[in-house]
């Protein structure tokens, strides 16, 4: 079966998802056509059955922003005629399920039948999708895909709060594999501690894209009240239009000089290596893939109780949930994971054990079992 996937390039969590399911299909002799405007930064493109299509923008004075649904859905058609794909799985819904339909009506025109398959990973549904500038769009494509999917329940339910939906969406939760991130008992992660803090520092770690919706300034202030009491650091991993304000509450707040800013990072693995709590105080969250990738890498986290997270970060065993903004609760939740070394153990034993219940090897299945339901034999 060949299988188009379309997502965004970049250090999301959607694009990373949409990574690693094509890499994980292609391994298993799918033959993967990625079309995005530049190749996904977690991409192995030379791996055996991946390929990558680069849609192209050419800038056109007359346009005040150029049309890119109208590019990504041409070369989709062209790249469906031309490679036979089967399935085209979208992830975020804007525009790419837009898209994607605009596809199927121009190859149905030459009698070619492409399935589309959307899967709605968050801000797609809640803080963009649903506004008015984008919501009849968004509910005409949800509702014209052949197959919908969804990363938790939560963001299932969401989404028929919010729009007029009338079709069956399907969860499919996140994945992770655990190899990747496991230090202990397998090992894969090369952890070298000492490089990052001293013996008797805690490791708080907080990764996003430091949005808004992250509170990213409410990692900062948790950090501050844990410091007061514990020596400990902060690693800071991402970029995004926040950071300058976190920086100046870090100041602030005097504790710059114990946070660690490394970026973007494809190094995830080796990062959460080191960390014994992971921070993730989101106003939002569809599902939370950065907490289960520290889970995986044995790492108790420190959430809001907002949207999927309950469905990943188990309160009082994986790690603790509070109310958006409840920073005290927070930063207490914090201190007894770190104050008793057996506490910390448990948790994180805890924390790794939760994630193997998210193992690829359980989700795939799902993905493959759609696409073969969509593909009508010859
Ligand atoms: O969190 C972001 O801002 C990035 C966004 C994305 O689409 O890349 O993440 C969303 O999709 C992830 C993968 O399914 C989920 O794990 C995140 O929870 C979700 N983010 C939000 O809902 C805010």
């Amino acid at each position: 079966m060949r299988i188009g996937i379309v997502c965004y390039p970049t250090f999301g969590g959607s694009g990373v998802v949409a990574t690693e399911l094509g890499m994980a299909l292609a391994q298993k002799g799918y033959e993967v056509h990625f079309i995005t405007y530049k190749p996904p930064v977690r991409l192995d493109l030379i791996a055996s059955g991946i390929h990558f299509h680069q849609v192209q923008i050419q800038e056109y004075s007359l346009f005040h922003y150029q049309p890119y649904e109208l590019a990504l859905s041409s070369r989709m058609a062209q790249v469906v005629e031309k490679y036979k794909i089967d399935i085209l799985h979208v992830h975020y819904a804007i525009p790419h399920a837009y898209a994607a339909y605009m596809a199927k009506q121009m190859l149905a025109q030459k009698g070619i039948d492409v399935r589309v398959v959307t899967t709605l990973h968050g801000t797609d549904i809640t803080l963009v999708g649903s506004h008015p500038n984008y919501k009849t769009a968004v509910e005409f494509s949800i509702n014209n895909s052949d197959v919908v999917t969804s990363v938790s329940q939560s963001l299932k339910d969401d989404t028929f709060r919010l729009f007029d939906i009338k079709r069956d969406i399907e969860v499919v939760y996140n994945f992770i594999e655990l190899e990747k991130y496991a230090k202990h008992p397998l090992g894969a992660v090369d952890c070298q501690r000492k490089n990052i803090a001293k013996e008797d520092e805690y490791i708080l770690t907080h990764i996003s894209n430091y949005r808004p919706v992250k509170r990213a300034k409410d990692v900062v202030r948790i950090f501050a009240k844990v410091a007061a009491i514990k020596p400990a650091k902060l690693l800071l991993v991402g970029e995004g239009p926040e950071m300058v304000e976190v920086k100046k509450i870090a100041k602030e707040l005097n504790v710059y000089h114990k946070i660690l800013f490394l970026g973007n990072s494809t190094e995830v693995a080796k990062i959460l290596c080191y960390t014994d709590v992971f921070l993730l105080p989101s106003k939002s969250e569809s599902f939370g893939l950065a907490a289960l990738e520290a889970m995986a890498a044995r790492t108790p986290v420190i959430s809001s109780n907002t949207g999927g997270l309950p469905e990943v970060n188990i309160h009082g065993e994986t790690g603790f949930l509070s109310n958006v903004g409840d920073v005290e609760d927070m930063a207490k939740n914090t201190l007894k994971l770190i104050e008793n070394k057996g506490v910390l153990e448990t948790f994180k034993e805890n924390a790794q054990q939760r994630a193997a219940t998210f193992q690829m090897d359980a989700v795939l299945p799902k993905y493959e079992a759609i696409y073969k339901s969509l593909v009508v034999p010859v």
